[in-house]
C-alpha cells in the first residue's frame, strides 16, 4: 500500500454543524494522506452515500479511502480498502471478496491478534487504544506506548497508532517507534481542522529528528 504517516477516521458527531465531506477536505488539505469513513450509526444507503462523496474528494486530492465494516460499500465506491474488526469475516474470507489489489487493515489490541493479522494477509494494523478514549464503544483498556515497542520487534507490516492520541502525547507515541497516527477527535473536532492537521503533522516531523 502507499506509504502514509496521518490517517484520519471520520466522526461526523463530534463536529455538529459542519458537513463530513468539508471536514475530511480540510483534513485533506492539512496533510492526512489517508481518509476513513466510520459510521456505525447510519443506515446502509446513507454510508453508501456518504462513501461516495469521500471517494469522489479523496480520488481529487490523491487520498487514500478506506471504508470501515462495509464491504458491499467499499467495493460499489470503489474504495482502496476495507478496514475490519476482530469481530468481522476472517481476512482470508475478506481478501477472497475484494480481491487482491484492495488494501485491507484489522483493529488490533493484543500481540497474538497483531500477528495473526500480519500471517493472515493484513496490508496493515491497527494498535491501540494507546490511551484512554471515548471515541469506540466497547473499547479495551489501553494497551500503552510500551506495547508499539513490542509490536515494533515483531510485526513487520505496517502499523497505524491510535486511540485517544492528542498534540500533547504524540511525541510519547513517536518516541516509542510509531510513524504513522490515527485520530479521530483530535483533528475532526478542531475549529480550523486544516491549520490542526499542520499542526500535528509538524509535532510528528519535530518527534523523529
Ligand atoms: N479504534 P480518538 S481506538 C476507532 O483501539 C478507534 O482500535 C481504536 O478515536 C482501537 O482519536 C479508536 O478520538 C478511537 O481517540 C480513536
Amino acid at each position: 500500500m502507499k506509504e502514509f504517516r496521518l490517517y484520519a477516521i471520520t466522526g461526523e458527531e463530534f463536529h455538529p454543524g459542519k458537513e463530513l465531506v468539508n471536514v475530511m477536505e480540510q483534513a485533506i488539505l492539512g496533510g492526512v494522506d489517508i481518509v476513513q469513513l466510520r459510521d456505525k450509526k447510519s443506515s446502509k444507503i446513507d454510508v453508501l452515500k456518504k462513501a461516495r462523496k469521500l471517494r469522489e474528494v479523496t480520488k481529487k486530492h490523491g487520498v487514500t479511502f478506506i471504508v470501515n465494516d462495509h464491504i458491499d460499500v467499499a467495493l460499489a465506491v470503489g474504495a482502496d480498502g476495507i478496514h475490519v474488526g476482530q469481530d468481522d469475516l476472517p481476512l482470508d474470507e475478506v481478501r477472497r471478496i475484494v480481491g487482491p489489489d484492495m488494501v485491507i487493515g484489522i483493529s488490533t489490541h493484543q500481540i497474538d491478534e497483531a500477528i495473526q493479522a500480519e500471517k493472515g494477509g493484513a496490508d496493515y494494523i491497527g494498535v491501540g487504544p494507546i490511551f484512554p478514549t471515548n471515541s469506540k464503544e466497547d473499547v479495551v483498556d489501553p494497551v500503552t506506548t510500551s506495547y508499539i515497542q513490542q509490536i515494533e520487534a515483531e510485526i513487520s507490516i505496517p502499523y497505524v497508532a491510535i486511540g485517544g492520541i492528542k498534540r500533547h502525547n504524540l511525541k510519547q507515541v513517536m518516541d516509542a517507534g510509531a510513524k504513522r497516527v490515527c485520530m479521530i477527535t483530535e483533528i475532526v473536532e478542531a475549529d480550523d481542522v486544516k491549520a490542526r492537521c499542520e499542526e500535528i503533522i509538524n509535532l510528528m516531523e519535530e518527534a523523529t529528528t
